[in-house]
């Protein structure tokens, strides 16, 4: 029977290759497309992000492990689909305008990936008006703005501003970046902030209720 443990364990130490092939003998052998990705995929993503957490891993190992996830994805996304298997949401997130850091961005990415969200990724410089037409686009629950630059962090409440003027208030925006702080997502009107990437994909999950 195939080892969920052990695709977990692979992904951690960012086996990407063990991990595709693990995914494919699991597959292969019969075992539900959700509990590959519940008990192997997501669990082995969720300890990278304790460890993340902790200072235990650093960019470069969160960079790896989410490259085995995404090769182990690969494999298990047309599985999930045929099972009728949803995201537990659906996030768009980008860099605002002006700003052209993406590496914080993409692990918040793979750390939402992880946790089981669809992720549109928007890319970097990214207008008010992308943010809003993703939002408008019907099923984004969350838009998650990332800024690196102290001259950026004013896009920020000109998206949650943009977004009211289009009457999508509806839709969640949690933000972050190394100079954003909790105390200016309050004074902004963001609805989280989080402060590293592991941290993003829990305070996405408690914006929208999800635990
Ligand atoms: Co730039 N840069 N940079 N840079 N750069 C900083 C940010 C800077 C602090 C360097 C410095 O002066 N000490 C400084 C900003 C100063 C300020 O505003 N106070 C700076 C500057 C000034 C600039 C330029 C203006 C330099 C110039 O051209 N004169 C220029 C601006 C370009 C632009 O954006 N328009 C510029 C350019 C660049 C490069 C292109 C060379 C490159 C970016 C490459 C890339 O991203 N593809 C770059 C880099 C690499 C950096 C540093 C060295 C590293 C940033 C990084 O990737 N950190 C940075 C100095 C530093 O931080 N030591 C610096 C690693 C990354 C994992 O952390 O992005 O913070 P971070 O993400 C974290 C958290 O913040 C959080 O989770 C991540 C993981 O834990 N997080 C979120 C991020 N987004 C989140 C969103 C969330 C939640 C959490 O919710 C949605």
């Amino acid at each position: 029977m195939a080892d969920l443990n052990t695709i977990a364990e692979k992904l951690i130490a960012g086996k990407a290759q063990e991990v595709k092939d693990l995914v494919k003998k699991a597959v292969d052998e019969g075992a539900a497309a959700k509990d590959i990705l519940d008990k192997g995929l997501i669990a082995g993503m969720n300890e990278v992000g304790r460890r993340f957490k902790a200072n235990e891993f650093y960019v470069p190992e969160v960079l790896i492990a989410a490259r085995a996830m995404h090769w182990g994805m690969e494999i298990l996304q047309p599985e999930l689909q045929a099972a009728g298997v949803k995201s537990i949401g659906k996030a768009a997130i980008g860099t605002v305008k002006g700003d052209l850091h993406d590496i914080g961005k993409n692990l918040v990415t793979m750390m939402l990936r992880g946790a089981g969200f669809e992720v549109v990724d928007l890319g970097v410089d990214v207008p008010p008006e992308k943010f809003v037409d993703s939002a408008k686009s019907g099923d984004v629950q969350v838009i998650c703005l990332s800024a690196l630059l102290t001259t950026t962090m004013p896009q920020m409440p000109k998206v949650i501003e943009a977004l009211k003027a289009a009457g999508v208030q509806e839709v969640k925006v949690i933000i972050g970046g190394a100079p954003v702080t909790q105390k200016y997502a309050d004074e902004i009107g963001a609805d989280g902030y989080a402060a590293d990437a592991a941290s993003a994909a829990d305070v996405a999950k408690s914006v929208l209720n999800l635990g």
